[in-house]
């Protein structure tokens, strides 16, 4: 197999010396490369070895950002939220099989939550692959990465690399967003062919994600639903924060005057603090009201289908007579859970925009007794809340060190808040307030652990603010090598372990008394001690003053740091939020 061990200078054609006529030449290292560029992308996540590991440094002697992982997987995540928070597709580039397998678990993420990503894998040797001859790495990668993304496609000659670029591209971000994988055997890196040519037959994507327009029928019977409701409620999803058309968002929310509910990649697209936020009564709202209008949140588990005890279940008098209208890219997402009355399908900025035209001036602002109702049962519950948030225990649990970071993100509303773990996420998620959009990134749609060290790196290099992760201690386990990562580029992120010795809780026990219990780690574990290894600041805290001492100093100082919150381990519930999951609990039911 050729690989080229020199690296040729950067973005350039390289010339052939030998023949009758030396003829200007590129290889298809370069094509992609000049591929990328013309396309805007500007970073790209990845792990070296054969056959890109002169891909990785031609990329970095190209002026593009190339950031080196310690496992695919993790620069996967990088590369799906970093799609999520930029709107271009997030590059992933791997080696051939362990490398594309550990990948690929990150590319059916972005595509589960509707993100843009490219994996991009070397392959070995396709006619040794397809007869089964056992290549160094053989796998046949594209068809086992077929059912996992939207498209995914194989070049095989320098000249396609551009149309294969394009079109993984177009696949990833039109419509709605997911991920795509692009397959490049190693013999096409090498691969020379006339550099005119090779510069000619690289696309410019035109408008990627076109605007999709929603039919005026349909914004017409959307408008008309919510008009004739008594209790109307807003439900923003992560697509409305993937939108970026907060402006548009706010001004429906704020025109007609409808309480609103953000789902947890949605918050911060409003203010938490605003008038209109439903967050403090949400089982109160879901419930009792009549129309529910969702803008790019889909009603999967998270939403509990959109039925049941949550909605108020068989025998209340919402049920069966719920509305729902829903605005969304994808014209199947309709029906899926509930009957939807009116669709709008349509990108989130055309739909929204659509409605607010459509609503006209002098538009009526829902009863005053569904937004008393609301209010007064919001001003209940942040009483209650401010209530357990005062109290000081020791050692600290969740509450009193998540006080702390409330006050952290309130003073420092641009920084990234990433989030991950069972109580450490669904205690975050309800107790910190978010004031910005695209500024809370967590679990996504299958609640996955691991997201966390690839999101900070992704979100601190794609962006440059500081990063917060609030990171569960089984949580931080699965990506934690990645503090090396964040060291080595020196970003500015501050690692908070909510470190309460284990699983949901670290008070289980061996029933037999042999080994320790699946869901407890070492107990008193000192997770700050990993990134003093790598130059970094760790510190132990064991109280909210220790705590808010060492987030302030990291976000001052912008240095690494990783911070092992001591939590009572007595403190969290099994599963967090979701107990009710568990098969015990179904079966209990
Ligand atoms: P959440 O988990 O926050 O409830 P989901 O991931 O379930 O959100 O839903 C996001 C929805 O947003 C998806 O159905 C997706 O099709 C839609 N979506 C994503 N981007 C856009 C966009 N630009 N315009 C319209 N809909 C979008
Ligand atoms: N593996 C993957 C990839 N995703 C998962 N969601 C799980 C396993 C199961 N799981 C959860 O759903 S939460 C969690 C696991 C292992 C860890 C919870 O422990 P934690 O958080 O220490 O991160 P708390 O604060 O102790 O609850
Ligand atoms: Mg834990």
């Amino acid at each position: 197999m050729a690989i080229v061990t020199e690296p040729a200078a950067a973005g350039t054609a390289t010339s052939q010396v030998g023949s009758a006529q030396a003829a200007e030449t590129i290889d298809g290292f370069h094509l992609v490369i000049e591929a990328l560029k013309l396309n805007g992308i500007d970073t790209v996540f990845g792990l070296p070895g054969i056959p890109i590991t002169d891909l990785t440094r031609m990329i970095q002697g190209a002026g593009m950002r190339m950031i080196a992982f310690r496992h695919e997987q993790n620069a996967g995540y990088a590369a799906s939220i970093a799609g999520f928070l930029t709107q271009k597709p997030g590059i992933c580039l791997t080696v051939s099989a362990p490398g594309f397998l550990n990948g690929l678990t990150a590319l059916a993420h972005a595509t589960t939550n509707c993100f843009p990503m490219i994996l991009i894998s070397g392959s070995s040797e396709r006619e040794i692959v397809d007869l089964q001859q056992g290549d160094y790495e053989e796998m046949d990668q594209l068809a086992i990465a077929k059912p996992l993304c939207k498209a995914a496609f194989r070049v095989l000659h320098a000249e396609d690399i551009g149309v294969g670029i394009a079109r993984a591209i177009r696949a990833a971000v039109s419509g709605r967003p997911g991920g795509v994988y692009l397959d490049f055997p190693a013999k096409l890196f090498a691969q020379a062919i006339d550099a005119a040519a090779g510069k000619a037959s690289l696309i410019k994507v035109v408008d990627a994600a076109p605007k999709q327009i929603p039919s005026q029928d349909a914004v017409k019977r959307a408008i008309d639903l919510l008009k004739g409701a008594k209790k109307p409620l807003i439900v923003l999803g992560k697509g409305a924060a993937y939108a970026q058309c907060d402006a548009d968002i706010r001004a429906l929310v704020e025109k007609t005057g409808i309480p609103y509910l953000a789902m947890s990649m949605a918050k911060g697209i409003l203010p938490d603090t605003h008038d209109q936020a439903a967050g403090a009564a949400r089982s109160f709202v879901l419930p009792e009201a009549d129309v529910v209008l969702l803008i790019g949140a889909r009603l999967n588990w998270l939403l509990s289908h959109g039925k049941g005890k949550t909605w108020g279940g068989a025998g209340h008098k919402s049920w069966g007579a719920q509305k729902f209208i829903q605005v969304d890219i994808s014209p199947q997402e309709a029906d899926s859970n509930v009957r939807i009355d009116a669709p709008v399908v349509g990108d989130i900025g055309s739909c929204v925009s659509a409605l607010l035209a459509a609503a006209g001036a002098g538009w009526a602002k829902p009863p005053a007794e569904w937004t008393g109702a609301i209010n007064e049962r919001k001003t209940k519950n942040v009483a209650k809340m401010a209530e357990t948030l005062a109290k000081d225990p020791s050692p600290m649990n969740f509450h009193s060190a998540l006080n702390v970071v409330r006050d952290i993100v309130k003073a420092n509303p641009d920084a990234i808040l990433v989030n991950e773990g069972a109580n450490a996420l669904d205690f975050t998620r309800s107790i910190v307030d978010m004031y910005k959009p695209r500024k809370r990134i967590d679990v996504g749609t299958w609640g996955i652990m691991g997201i966390g060290m690839g999101y900070c790196v992704a979100a601190a290099v794609t962006t440059k603010q500081q990063v917060i992760a609030i990171e569960g201690d089984s949580a931080f386990g699965f990506s934690g090598m990645e503090v090396e990562t964040i060291c080595r580029y020196d970003l500015p992120v501050c690692i908070v372990v909510m470190n309460n010795n284990g699983v949901y809780k670290g008070t289980d026990v061996d029933p037999t008394g042999r080994d320790p219990a699946p869901t407890v780690f070492v107990k008193g574990a000192r997770y700050d001690k990993v990134i003093e290894a790598f130059g970094g600041v760790g510190v132990n805290a064991t109280t909210p003053a220790e705590l808010r001492k060492s987030i302030e100093e990291a976000i001052r100082s912008r240095k690494p740091t990783l911070i092992n919150a001591v939590i009572d381990e007595t403190a969290g519930t099994e599963s967090g939020r979701i107990t009710s999951l568990n098969p015990t609990a179904k079966k209990k039911a």
